[in-house]
């Protein structure tokens, strides 16, 4: 059984607001892959290129082709133990703030509220021109792009695209949540992608107890008070379980 340090036990047990960052490592475990993995047939291009209203605009049917198989697999993926430990954790802490990256709700479908998505959402899709929130399916039956009944637009995902402004209330809301909280865990994020990824140095500026869970080191690892070199699924389940002693 993995050993929390004594100095981390201690922290969560005085702490009044525990705030959490997680990035697409906590949804590894639940077979949906971070942006990086080395394998599957999206490797060859960049993500970071698709996930762009350029690449949309110069793509649009490998773009949204590509949306349809990350929707069609978050919905078909669970919540895993590190889903439903932080989910737990809301239950029995005063304050909990909970700020992700991730776009697959797996969080709220693990039982979290109040979820502050920075990066939108991969399930709901709207009109490119005019905003119009769209329902169905984003590609028809012929392999034709869906199109807006209000005004013929291309459908694309609720998602923030790289280079496009991150939903304002909840970055504030984040910004609030990481200088007020006694606690900060970065969970599953490389912390590269900005500006969600100055969120746990905002928090350690301001006083808080700073931990990570990755199961490798990130720029972020040596800024921590504890890092714990783990998955998600396997350190917050113990994590929980050692705040209930
Ligand atoms: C903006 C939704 C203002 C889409 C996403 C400098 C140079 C170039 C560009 C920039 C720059 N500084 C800032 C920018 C802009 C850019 C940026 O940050 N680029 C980075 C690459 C440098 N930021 C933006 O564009 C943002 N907007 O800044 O607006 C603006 C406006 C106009 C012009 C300029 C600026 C918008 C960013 C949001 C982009 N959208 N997602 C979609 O999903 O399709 S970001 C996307 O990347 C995901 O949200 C994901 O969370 C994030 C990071 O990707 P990954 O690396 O896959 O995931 P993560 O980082 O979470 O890493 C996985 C980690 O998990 C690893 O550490 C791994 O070890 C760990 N792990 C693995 N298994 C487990 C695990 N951990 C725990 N348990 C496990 N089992
Ligand atoms: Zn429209």
């Amino acid at each position: 059984m993995m050993q929390i340090e004594e100095k981390l036990i201690t922290a969560l047990k005085k702490a009044k607001h525990i705030a959490i960052l997680t990035g697409a490592g906590v949804s590894a475990e639940s077979g949906i892959k971070t942006f990086r993995d080395p394998d599957g047939f999206w490797a060859k291009l960049n993500p970071q290129e698709l996930a762009s209203i350029d690449g949309f605009m110069s793509n649009p049917k490998l773009v949204s082709e590509w949306y349809k198989m990350r929707r069609d697999t978050a919905k078909d993926a669970k919540p895993n133990p590190g889903h439903i430990a932080i989910a737990d954790l809301g239950t029995i802490v005063p304050k909990l703030s909970l700020i992700t990256q991730n776009v697959d709700r797996l969080h709220q479908r693990a039982g979290s509220t109040n979820v502050i998505e920075l990066h939108g959402n991969i399930i709901e899709n709207h009109c490119f021109d005019c905003k119009t929130p769209f329902e169905g399916e984003t590609i028809l039956d012929d392999g034709e792009l869906a199109r807006c009944e209000k005004c013929g637009g291309l459908i694309r995902p609720n998602v923030v695209w790289f280079g496009e402004m991150l939903p304002e209330k909840a970055l504030i809301e984040a910004e609030k949540m990481a200088m007020q909280c006694d606690v900060f865990f970065s969970i599953g994020t490389t912390a590269e992608v900005y500006p969600a990824g100055n969120l746990p140095i905002v928090a350690k500026q301001h006083g808080a107890f700073l931990v990570e869970v990755n199961p490798r080191k990130t720029v972020l690892s040596r800024y921590c008070d504890v890092v714990i070199e783990a998955a998600s699924g396997e350190a917050m389940p113990v994590v929980v379980e050692a705040m209930k002693e």
